[in-house]
């Protein structure tokens, strides 16, 4: 069953939400991966939003673009932590779709994610954070991959003479 729901406005935005997806997979958190657009398929969003804890989904990592609703959206209709990624769009990079999803109203909160690939993979490895509060061996394989970046830094050489 699928503990962690991937949704992006259009499948133009699997570049970057794949990165999410990678992330998860890499962890071996079982998760969903949808077509869900704020303003081209309403009802479908809400029915995503209003069924997704019921099925098990504990977080929801939403990814658009340009006036990038979806996030927002998708949190108005459950109270599943809802983690927004700011897609970047063609005209203005992505800082419409990061404003869009940054500045929620008091009251109904999405978790906001750098623009693009970075924030995509963030906001699975945040996720994962979240589901290993609850799974020890998470938390450690989670602590594992820290320890691991941490060692490739320190690796790191330069091309001195
Ligand atoms: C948004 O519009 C999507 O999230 C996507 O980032 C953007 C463009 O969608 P397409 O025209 O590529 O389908 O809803």
């Amino acid at each position: 069953m699928a503990q962690v729901g991937v949704v992006m406005g259009s499948n133009s935005d699997w570049e970057v939400m794949r990165h999410a997806a990678d992330q998860l997979a890499a962890f071996g958190i079982e998760f969903e991966a949808r077509v869900v657009s704020a303003h081209r398929t309403p009802d479908l969003m809400f029915e995503y939003a209003e069924s997704a804890r019921e099925r098990g989904i504990q977080v929801i990592i939403a990814g658009a673009g340009g006036a990038a609703h979806l996030p927002g959206m998708i949190a108005a209709k459950t109270t599943v932590p809802v983690l927004g990624v700011p897609v970047p769009s063609r005209y203005l990079r992505g800082e419409d779709s990061l404003l869009s999803i940054v500045q929620m109203p008091k009251g109904v909160p999405v978790a906001t994610f750098a623009i693009g690939e970075a924030g995509a993979a963030n906001a699975a490895l945040f996720a994962i954070a979240m589901l290993a509060n609850n799974q020890p061996t998470l938390a450690d394989a989670l602590a594992a991959f820290r320890q691991k970046q941490t060692q490739t830094v320190l690796d790191m050489a330069l091309p001195l003479e």
